[in-house]
């Protein structure tokens, strides 16, 4: 055996043992992280909130999606040109880190050729919700709009 080998295999042995850092398995360990399943259903009456905005365009509506802690947390369903009374029927699935403040933000959106307009904002607090129980919510924008949400954190 060369003379240098032993002196290597030792050092790499003693950097090994450092790379274990018991606060960070700690850490993972106690991290809880659930899914939340997101339908959005249908909506009823969409208005962008003025009947003359209404005639000038017919709204295009979408529901946007955003969980701003949660890695792809930014989601959105199909568009539907000129129908007030769109059913969407989307399902969509969030990573959630239970140990944060979780927010659901929803965005109604109307669809345009050149940018897509935010009608109106509502926003749930997913810390409410009980693990393993569906919440069949609608929400409001605006004055009439409606939107038909199941929630379900598993
Ligand atoms: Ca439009």
């Amino acid at each position: 055996m060369k003379k240098g080998k032993p002196a290597l295999v030792k050092r790499l042995a003693s950097e090994a043992s450092f790379e274990f850092d018991p606060f960070q398995v700690f850490e993972v360990r106690h991290r809880a992280c659930s899914l939340l399943y997101v339908t959005v259903k249908c909506g009823r009456n969409i208005s962008k909130g003025s009947s003359t905005k209404d005639l000038m365009d017919t709204p295009d509506p979408y529901v946007r999606l955003r969980l701003p802690n949660s890695p792809d947390g930014r989601r959105k369903t199909m568009h539907y040109d000129n129908e007030i009374n769109p059913k969407w029927e989307e399902s969509f699935r969030f990573y959630l880190d239970t140990d944060k403040n979780n927010t659901l933000y929803l965005d109604l959106m109307d669809a345009n050729v050149i940018s897509d307009e935010v009608i109106d904002t509502q926003e749930f607090k997913l810390n409410n919700l009980e693990p393993g129980r569906a919440e069949h919510i609608t929400f409001k924008f605006k004055e009439s709009s409606e939107v038909d949400v199941d929630l379900k954190l598993v």
